[in-house]
């Protein structure tokens, strides 16, 4: 049976896949909830705009981002790190919305990880042709917190591998309203985005927005 028919046949919380060792596609998990999203979505843009950031390396990313939280992800000439004030205005990132906290705490007790409570959600916005190329998410204090990924409009072709960059990285087709979590063995998994293919999607129009969820602080070394 092809696997969209599959996916489609089942309510959305059936619809698990597993990727690797630690590592979960749960695909539509955050479809019913678009619209609340897209909302915050948009109250967090207005406060805190959509930027290119710069790469340590020099180069402009394709991809504009934003964050909300206590502490945003950014990214400079000096190098990746975490800030608790938007370095564009000097004022704190908006705070997460509700639903946002709701989403990332329920994706990721669904694959496995419970407590999860994000203090970051990056927030990148793709038109077609924008990319994200091979990474590992290792910028953050805390390895023992997975990751949260949320697709939502147009589709994009998602590459996820292991924490050995030698390792060949698979291709998945991330869909919108598709959640992939990742910790664990696969917590420093290689991963990134292929050039968004052009399209228009019903809610979001010409464009991929993916919410990153994330819990940079060490939690033990706290306590
Ligand atoms: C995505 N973003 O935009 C996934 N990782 O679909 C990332 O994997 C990412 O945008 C580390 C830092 C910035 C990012
Ligand atoms: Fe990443």
């Amino acid at each position: 049976m092809p696997q969209d028919l599959f996916d489609a046949a089942l309510p959305p919380e059936a619809a698990h896949q597993q990727l690797a060792p630690g590592a979960v596609l749960l695909h539509g998990f955050a479809r019913d909830m678009d619209a609340a999203l897209l909302q915050a979505i948009e109250a967090v843009i207005t406060q805190a705009p959509l930027r290119h950031m710069q790469t340590p390396g020099g180069y402009t990313m394709s991809v504009a981002t934003t964050n909300c939280g206590s502490l945003g992800w950014v990214s400079d000439s000096h190098g990746y790190r975490y800030a608790v004030l938007d370095p564009q205005n000097g004022t704190p990132w908006p705070a997460m919305p509700a639903c946002f906290l709701d989403l990332a705490g329920r994706a990721a007790a669904k694959a496995g990880y419970d407590h999860f409570a994000p203090e970051s959600c990056l927030i990148n916005t793709y038109l077609p042709g924008a990319k994200l190329s091979l990474h590992q998410d290792k910028d953050e204090k805390d390895l023992s917190a997975p990751i949260v990924s949320v697709s939502l409009g147009l589709p994009a072709v998602f590459l996820f591998g292991t924490p050995n960059r030698k390792d060949r990285a698979q291709r998945y087709r991330l869909v919108h309203g598709d959640v992939v979590v990742w910790g664990g063995p696969s917590r420093l998994a290689f991963h990134g985005v292929m050039p968004l293919a052009d399209g228009a999607h019903a809610l979001l129009g010409r464009r991929r927005i993916n919410l990153t969820f994330r819990s940079p602080l060490d939690k033990l070394a706290q306590s």
